[in-house]
């Protein structure tokens, strides 16, 4: 019977090499028909006299970037076979040369490790980053990695999952030569040079050499670098195993663990989370035909925290930068800020010194908006009040060119609103980004009524350059991340007022993975800051500021590290959050004042009514149409809050935990389930399943 799956191999001659190129784009992932074509394409080798070599090339873009990661909830029996078509090249009798170029990533490399030789353009990288998507290397790169570069290099590799350029793994004895010029040509050429060199050099059939100091250094180093997390600790046991056993017996233990780690909530969330933040630059209505605007020089307006960050992002990008402040010594001030920032970066080997000026050199400072003439992007990002922006905006409606983009950095205001004062409503855009803005990936795009899709696709087109996950959002208190942060925050106080400790509602949101707790974070960001928000968030919504005792911390002047004290002490202005008697018996006065009987909250209620009540707000954000998925939610809450990836954002979190358990748990807590989460329970239905008929009624 004939194979039913299309082969995406095709096959071809040059002379006595015969050349098996990977056909499956965009980026040549091991697809159902990638297998079935490379292992009949090694038959037909093996016993066809005249080929003497066979090369295998990635066509188009790539050589092959990964297993495909869409394939892993398949049955087994359905997967891509990657490690036997991987064991068939192990195995094969003539010399294979991995031609590579674009990146060989995850199972990619590991057949090019498989094959007997590997040759690369010098541009080509090569990585194992399944520890990013929860996994580990599962198919031969625990093993064989190892046995070329040794253990402490494999370990870096492999636990960072970081890919490393042609020149660098050539230098580590992972690819044999680096080709200038054509790549197959080259491949050809090498191929006909080894053809006959015997024995075949298997890297399965080289020892790996002991050391149980880097295996020590890397068991203590991801308890820090991947707290909780699974795949790191099988990968640091895989390459252990490597020096101690046959190579048959670590691979196949290698297997075992690789299932477990596939089968985990943790690589279920990652995965998610791959996938997520690629949708999200998916947005209806737009596409490649969607006309943008280039942007060539950029004006910034607040030379603070937010304005020299925001600038730093187009200056590390090599676009030029006009910023504005309203007096010299804050414009001196905002300078000097960024230059010390690339020069701590230069002083830790971050960036070279001669690139530090190349930025400052595309910083143009300046006290008058007047020269922001020539911006074809121009950001605001000062005092977040709205007669101060809507000022401003009046102010650069006057002297912008056309067609020049304006966007505020507001966290919470209304676009819109800012919008109307100018003539060119559909030219204004929010840019929310997140402080440190030259570090923090997220970027919130802020699409109000009126703003055009051109400028919408050119400031989707510009995270990417700028390196930033943009996120589509809508216009409302607090956008997407910041309003689930206030229903959050909220719920935390009322954990508080119940009966919990401030630290031991930290802890548990330390222990479902975050790095710092509702409560910490606020004192290390300030805690007037959330204070005087969501003062002016009641003002504007024209009722009176609900009652929080974080408030009374605040009224008593203790507004977190900055002043030594906030929820917590930090004795000796130091900044490890200390328990607070002076708090607890705020708490205690504040309770008996609401005639409240504190009651114990265990760590498992703590986490599942904090992620019940952000899954509920951002299923009501969903209903207004704020966000257009929940996997977008997922990417800004993992990216912006520090919720962790491994568990795939709070919408997914929830989907994992089951809605029908998260709607009891609002219930139990008293709190008014949204009605698409109370919907989707009702149906049995998953956030992801909800994405899913979102996107199919769009088509
Ligand atoms: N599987 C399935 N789809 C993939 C994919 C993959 N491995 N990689 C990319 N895509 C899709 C992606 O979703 C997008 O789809 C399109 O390709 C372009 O991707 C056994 C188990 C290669 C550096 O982790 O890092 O091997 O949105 O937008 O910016 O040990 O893709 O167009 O519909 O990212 O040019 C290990 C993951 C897998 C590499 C290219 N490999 N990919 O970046 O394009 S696990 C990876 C990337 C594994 C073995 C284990 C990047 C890229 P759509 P893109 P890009």
């Amino acid at each position: 019977m004939t194979d039913p799956t299309p082969h995406l191999i095709r096959t071809s001659r040059d002379g006595d090499v015969l050349i098996l190129t990977i056909d499956n784009p965009p980026v040549n992932a091991f697809s159902p028909g990638v297998p079935e074509g490379l292992k009949a394409g090694l038959d037909a080798a093996a016993t066809d006299d005249t080929v003497r070599a066979v090369v295998i090339i990635g066509g188009g873009r790539t050589f092959i970037a990964g297993a495909d990661i869409r394939t892993f909830n398949l049955p087994r029996e359905q997967a891509p076979d990657l490690r036997g078509t991987i064991a068939k090249l192990d195995a094969f009798p003539k010399p294979t040369v991995a031609a590579l170029h674009g990146t060989a990533l995850g199972g990619g490399f590991e057949l090019a490790l498989g094959c007997t030789y590997r040759v690369a353009t010098p541009g080509a990288k090569v990585g194992l980053p399944e520890v990013k998507l929860g996994l580990l290397p599962g198919a031969g790169g625990t093993q064989r990695l190892p046995r070329v570069v040794g253990v402490k290099k494999a370990l870096d590799l492999i636990l960072s999952g970081t890919p490393v350029g042609a020149a660098p793994a050539r230098d580590l004895g992972l690819i044999d030569e680096i080709v200038e010029g054509d790549l197959l040509t080259g491949a050809v050429a090498f191929a006909r040079r080894v053809a006959d060199v015997r024995p075949l050099p298997r890297i399965s059939e080289r020892p790996a050499q002991p050391d149980p100091e880097a295996i020590e250094a890397a068991r203590q180093s991801i308890r820090k670098t991947h707290r909780g997390q699974l795949s790191p600790q099988f990968i640091v046991d895989l390459v252990d195993l490597a020096t101690r056993t046959p190579f048959n017996e670590g691979h196949a233990e290698e297997g075992v663990k690789f299932v477990q780690a596939k089968d985990s909530p943790q690589s279920r969330g990652m995965r998610h989370m791959f996938f997520a933040e690629r949708e999200a630059a998916k947005i209806p209505g737009l596409d490649k035909t969607t006309p943008t605007t280039d942007i060539r020089r950029v004006g910034v307006i607040g030379a603070g925290t937010m304005g020299g960050g925001i600038a730093m992002n187009f200056l590390n990008a090599g676009i030029p930068v006009t910023i504005v402040e309203t007096a010299q010594e804050n414009l001196d001030r905002g300078l000097n800020t960024i230059r010390k920032t690339y020069e701590a970066s230069a002083a830790k080997g971050r960036l070279k010194l001669e690139d530090v000026q190349k930025r400052l050199d595309l910083l143009t400072p300046t006290l008058s908006m007047n020269d922001l003439g020539d911006a074809d992007l121009i950001i605001e990002a000062v005092f977040e009040d709205m007669a101060v922006k809507k000022d401003i905006f009046t102010r650069l409606d006057a002297v912008a060119k056309p067609g020049a983009i304006l966007a505020t950095n507001t966290s919470t205001l209304d676009v819109g609103e800012i919008a109307a004062v100018t003539s060119r409503p559909e030219q204004v855009i929010g840019l929310h980004f997140f402080s440190p803005a030259n570090i923090m990936k997220l970027l919130e795009i802020v699409r109000a009524d009126r703003t055009s899709d051109s400028v919408l696709a050119t400031s989707l087109k510009l995270s990417r350059t700028i390196g930033k996950v943009g996120v589509v959002v809508g216009v409302c208190n607090g956008f997407v991340g910041n309003r689930m942060l206030y229903a959050y925050r909220e719920q935390a106080s009322k954990a508080v007022l119940e009966g919990a400790t401030p630290q031991a509602v930290d802890a548990a949101m330390n222990a479902l993975g975050l790095p710092m707790g509702p409560y910490a974070m606020s004192d290390m960001a300030g805690l007037d800051i959330g204070y005087m928000a969501r003062r002016a968030a009641a003002e504007r919504a024209g009722q009176p500021m609900p009652d929080d005792w974080v408030d009374r911390v605040v009224q008593l002047g203790r507004k977190g590290q900055k002043t030594g004290a906030g929820v917590y002490d930090y004795p000796d202005g130091s900044r490890t959050p200390v328990p607070s008697p002076a708090v607890d018996d705020l708490i205690q006065a504040y309770r008996a004042e609401k005639g409240v009987q504190p009651r114990e909250a265990t760590q498992d209620d703590l986490i599942a009514r904090l992620t019940a009540t952000l899954a509920n707000e951002g299923a009501r954000i969903l209903e207004e149409g704020i966000a257009l998925r929940a996997s977008d939610i997922d990417t800004i809450y993992t990216y912006g809050y520090g919720f962790p990836a491994y568990r795939g954002g709070p919408m997914h979190y929830a989907s994992e935990q089951g809605l029908t358990t998260v709607v009891q748990t609002l219930e139990r807590h008293g709190l008014e389930v949204a009605p698409l989460l109370r919907r989707l329970a009702q149906e049995g239905k998953t956030f992801a399943q909800y994405d899913a008929e979102r996107a199919k009624s769009q088509t």
